[in-house]
C-alpha cells in the first residue's frame, strides 16, 4: 500500500468500493460511517498519506498542502534517504498516475517543432547519469527572519542531497532541436491545485537556458537507485541542483523552451524573488523592485550531535555536518563554541560531484561546565561566508543562510 494513498479514492475523492473492501479486511471489522469520511481521507488507523514512508520524527509544517521538514540531526546521512527527505508541495499530489502512458512533451516558442517522449524513450535513447544534488527550498530558514514573514516556517531542514538518476536535459534538447532565441525553460507538472480545479496551475517555474544546459541538470526517474517516491515527483522529475528547489519540477509532463523569461505560476510577482536593493526589515517594495533568486547562498548544517546534548566535562565533542554553496563549492568550514568570537577550522571533504553537498567534521573541547552553542560557518570558493546572524531581510522570507546553531550543556 506504500505510496499509493491516491489510488484508494475515485475521481471525486471518495473511497472506491474496492478500497473499502480492502480496508475492511485489513481492519478485521467494518468502517461504520465509511460513507461520511471526508473527501481524500483514509481512516487514520492506516496512516496512509504522503508520510507513510517517512520517518516519524519529521516535522509537519502544513498538511494541505504537505510541507514537512527534516530536523537537522536527521540530515546526518551522506546521501539523504527517502524517509528523511523534506516535502514541499504547493498543491495536491496527482492521483491515478498512469506510468505506462506517461509522456514528456518538449514545446515552446524556441523549439524547431514540439516533440514527445515516453518514459521508455528517455530510458533507452539517451545516456543515463547519476548525480548527488542539493535540493533546498528557497524558503529554508524562513523561521529565522524577524519581523516574521508569511509562508511555511522552515527552520533549517528544508534541504536534501539525494542521488538522482536520469538523462541530461541538454542531451534531450539536442535531440529536439532549439532555435537560437531560446532564453529560458519552464516546467509543468501533473499536481492539482488545492481547489482541485484542473485548469488552475499549481506551480510552473524554470531557469535560464545556460543553467538548463549544464551537465547536472537532469530529467530523473530514479532517486537513490529506486523509482522516485510519489511525493517527490514519481514517475519523472526535473532536478536542478544549487538553485531554489522550486525549479526542480515534480510529476513532470512538459518542458517549454521559451524565448523570454518563463511566466508560469509562481515565476512572476514576488514568488521566489527578493528585492533588488536591500530594504529595511518590514518594508515591502513594489513588484518591479524584485529579482528572481538564482544560485542559492553558501550554507551549512550541524547534523551531529542533535541540539540539546548534555556532555560530561572533559569529554571531546565530535561534530559533523554538511556544507553547500549553490553553484559554487565550499572552501572552508569553521566552528565556534564562543558565539563567534573565535573559530576553529573543520575538516572539509570535496563534493561527490559538482552541486553535491560537502561533508565536514570537527572536534571541540569545552573549558568548563555550563551552556554553550556550537556554530558552524561555511565560506564559498570566492570568499563569501555565511552571516552569523540574520542576513538581509526580505518580504517573502527567502534564502536565510545564517549560521546553524546547536545547544550543548557541559555537566
Ligand atoms: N510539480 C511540482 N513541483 C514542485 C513543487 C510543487 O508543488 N509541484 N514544489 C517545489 C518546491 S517549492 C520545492 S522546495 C521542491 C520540494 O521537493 P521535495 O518535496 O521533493 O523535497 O519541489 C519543487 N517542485
Ligand atoms: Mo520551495
Amino acid at each position: 500500500m506504500k505510496n499509493d494513498a491516491a489510488n484508494f479514492f475515485d475521481r471525486r475523492g471518495f473511497l472506491k468500493a474496492g478500497s473499502l473492501t480492502t480496508l475492511t479486511a485489513l481492519l478485521g471489522t467494518n468502517i461504520v460511517f465509511a460513507d461520511r469520511l471526508p473527501k481524500q481521507y483514509l481512516p487514520v488507523a492506516f496512516d496512509i498519506d504522503p508520510l507513510a514512508t517517512k520517518n516519524k520524527n519529521l516535522v509537519v509544517l502544513n498538511d494541505k498542502p504537505w510541507n514537512v521538514e527534516t530536523p537537522a540531526y536527521l540530515l546526518d546521512d551522506a546521501v539523504t534517504p527517502a524517509d528523511k527527505m523534506f516535502i514541499r508541495n504547493n498543491g495536491l499530489i496527482p492521483e491515478n498516475i498512469d506510468v505506462a502512458n506517461w509522456i514528456l512533451t518538449i514545446n515552446g516558442e524556441s523549439v524547431n517543432a514540439p516533440k514527445t517522449y515516453t518514459l521508455n524513450d528517455l530510458k533507452t535513447k539517451f545516456k543515463p547519469y547519476t548525480y548527488q544534488l542539493v535540493v533546498e527550498c528557497g524558503g529554508n530558514g524562513r523561521a529565522g527572519f524577524f519581523p516574521k514573514t508569511a509562508g511555511n516556517q522552515w527552520a533549517e531542514g528544508g534541504v536534501s542531497c539525494a542521488e538522482w538518476t536520469g538523462i541530461r536535459l541538454k542531451d534531450l534538447l539536442a535531440d529536439v532541436g532549439l532555435k537560437d532565441n531560446a532564453v529560458y525553460i519552464g516546467y509543468y507538472g501533473k499536481d492539482l491545485h488545492l481547489s482541485r480545479d484542473p485548469k488552475q496551475p499549481v506551480i510552473s517555474r524554470g531557469v535560464p537556458i545556460a543553467k538548463a544546459l549544464e551537465d547536472e541538470t537532469i530529467i530523473a526517474w530514479a532517486m537513490n537507485g529506486e523509482a522516485i517516491p510519489l511525493v517527490h515527483g514519481y514517475p519523472l522529475r526535473l532536478v536542478i541542483g544549487g538553485w531554489p528547489a522550486s525549479v526542480s519540477g515534480k510529476w513532470l509532463h512538459t518542458i517549454a523552451i521559451r524565448d523570454k523569461v518563463h511566466d508560469g505560476a509562481k515565476m512572476t510577482g514576488k514568488s521566489y524573488r527578493i528585492p533588488i536593493h536591500p530594504v529595511v526589515p518590514g518594508v515591502d517594495p513594489p513588484e518591479g523592485d524584485f529579482k528572481i533568486i538564482e544560485s542559492m547562498p553558501v550554507k551549512s548544517v550541524i547534523t551531529s550531535p542533535k541540539t540539546g546534548l548534555e556532555l560530561p566535562i572533559g569529554q571531546t565533542l565530535s561534530l559533523r555536518g554538511h556544507a553547500w554553496a549553490g553553484d559554487r563549492t565550499v572552501k572552508d568550514l569553521h566552528v565556534s563554541i564562543d558565539f563567534g568570537q573565535t573559530w576553529q577550522k573543520a575538516d572539509l571533504k570535496a563534493p561527490k560531484n559538482r552541486l553535491a553537498w560537502q561533508h565536514w567534521t570537527a572536534e571541540v573541547q569545552m573549558p568548563i561546565q555550563g551552556y554553550y552553542e556550537v556554530w558552524a560557518r561555511a565560506t564559498d570558493e570566492v570568499g563569501v561566508a555565511q552571516p552569523m546572524v540574520m542576513p538581509q531581510w526580505n518580504p517573502e522570507g527567502y534564502i536565510n543562510n545564517a549560521c546553524h546553531r546547536i545547544a550543548v550543556k557541559v555537566v
